[in-house]
């Protein structure tokens, strides 16, 4: 590896050895980086790698509630403001039991590329606390949030920095911390937040937007490779808002989901998740409950394996992780190898292990990284704000051609990237580095900072 890369690499290596997650989304990015850093030897005497690694600003503070049975509660929030050369930070908040500063970096450190990719002007950022939503009522997560916003609302705004949702955060959660943002500023901003309610300012087709964007992106690669959607049977992990998105635009293009996963194990519908019915049902299951997909096989009368995940099952053409990190180890990707399948698009953040990545790419899969396949669901948020800004509402229609351009336009530049730099169709480098290029130069451009 270059001097100068594997130099900052031991570095974040040393600093962060107690957030391996950040570890990990450092060292992918780098391992593509070689040949460009080759090429921009000026990169070295202004540390650009070594900012890159830095956020500007990332802080923690307590977020306190009170249970519905009178009980007050200490949490802590964290916000990332990893990297705003290229527009106001962007990026989800995360209310899960096992986030720590080393999850909130790591997505930020993700974003920071994700973001860049889409071709709109958003920063890298992320943010999130350790609040755990399962079992909780209405009006616990409504306090939940109107204190979490009270911590955060100084530090951001739509100039600023734009949150949204991501894992435990929906348009429920959204809507509380933008009423109590209304509250404390006392002014319309509602460009402060995206994944807003239809009501007051939020986008059409944004639900939907990371699952339909991996679909579009899967349309992409499949067409390089001279194939075609029609009939393709895809493997989800997750039921959740992503995994929604996959299976609506799956059934709606000829393709079909059959395995869909939860924490509790996995199910698998032969004849794919494909009617209305079985969609909204899917829905359900992620907004108001039952949670996990032992409901889906009751219901619907199909295989339920308890505790397993489904990877490397047979009849499956693609391959879509739609969970969260670190669902697909070494192990997975020897399955999913050995059982013939020829694509896997990540979707959640980061879902597979960095053995596990090398392995699949190794052994000739076609790997489309998740910062490329699920940048449709930020893009959208940056039309989202766009919508704000000029205070119109546009339709479904608008929205979705928009979409469908953005992904068709980053499979472009990682596949020109990847082709530049001498990698042939390597989505995985590609996306890296076109992610990267345009970061570096506007931190080149922006100077000593
Ligand atoms: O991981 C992600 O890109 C998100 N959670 C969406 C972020 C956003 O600002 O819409």
């Amino acid at each position: 590896m270059n001097a100068y890369l594997s130099r900052v690499l031991e570095d974040v290596k040393a600093k962060h050895s107690s957030e391996p997650e950040f570890v990990q989304a450092v060292e992918e990015v780098f391992s593509s980086l070689e040949p460009v850093i080759d090429r921009h030897p000026e990169y070295e005497k202004v540390d650009l790698l070594g900012r890159m690694v830095e956020p500007e600003r990332m802080f923690t503070f307590r977020v306190v509630w009170c249970d519905d049975n009178g009980q007050w509660h200490t949490n802590r929030g964290w916000r990332c403001q990893f990297n705003g050369a290229i527009g106001p930070y962007k990026g989800g908040i995360r209310f899960q039991k096992n986030v720590y500063a080393g999850i909130i970096k790591f997505l930020a450190f993700e974003q920071t590329f994700k973001n860049s990719l889409t071709g709109m002007p958003i920063g890298g950022g992320k943010g999130g606390s350790d609040f755990n939503p399962a079992g909780r009522s209405d009006a616990e997560i409504m306090r939940f949030c109107q204190s979490f916003m009270t911590a955060l609302y100084r530090y951001i705004g739509p100039d600023v920095d734009v949150p949204a949702g991501d894992m435990g955060v929906g348009g429920r959660e959204i809507g509380y911390m933008y009423g109590q943002y209304r509250r404390l500023k006392g002014v319309w901003e509602n460009g402060v937040l995206t994944g807003k309610g239809l009501s007051y300012g939020g986008s059409l087709i944004r639900p939907e937007a990371t699952g339909y964007g991996a679909m579009y992106y899967l349309n992409e690669v499949l067409k390089h490779e001279n194939d075609t959607i029609e009939g393709k049977r895809i493997a989800v992990s997750g039921y959740g808002n992503v995994a929604w998105g996959i299976i609506k635009k799956a059934a709606e293009m000829g393709a079909k989901v059959t395995y869909m996963s939860g924490s509790d194990g996995y199910v698998y519908d032969p004849d794919g998740i494909t009617t209305k019915e079985k969609i909204d049902y899917v829905l359900q299951m992620h907004t108001v409950g039952p949670r996990g997909v032992k409901a889906y096989a009751d219901r619907f009368g199909c295989q339920y394996v308890a505790g397993e995940k489904h990877w490397g099952a047979a009849d499956v053409d693609v391959c879509m992780p739609a969970a969260t990190q670190n669902d697909v180890d070494l192990e997975s990707a020897k399955k999913i190898v050995a059982s013939g399948v020829k694509y896997y698009i990540e979707v959640a953040n980061m879902p597979t292990t960095n053995e596990g990545l090398a392995y699949l790419r190794q052994q000739k899969v076609i790997v489309g990284p998740a910062k490329a396949a699920n940048a449709g669901g930020v893009g959208v948020s940056a039309l989202e704000m766009a919508q704000n800004s000029e205070r119109l509402v546009w339709t479904a229609e608008e929205v979705d051609a928009q979409l469908r351009k953005m992904m068709a336009n980053i499979h472009k530049i990682s596949a020109d990237a990847a082709e530049e730099y001498g990698m042939g169709y390597d989505l995985v480098s590609g996306a890296n580095i076109a992610g990267f290029k345009k970061v570096a130069e506007a931190m080149m451009a922006q100077g000593c900072f």
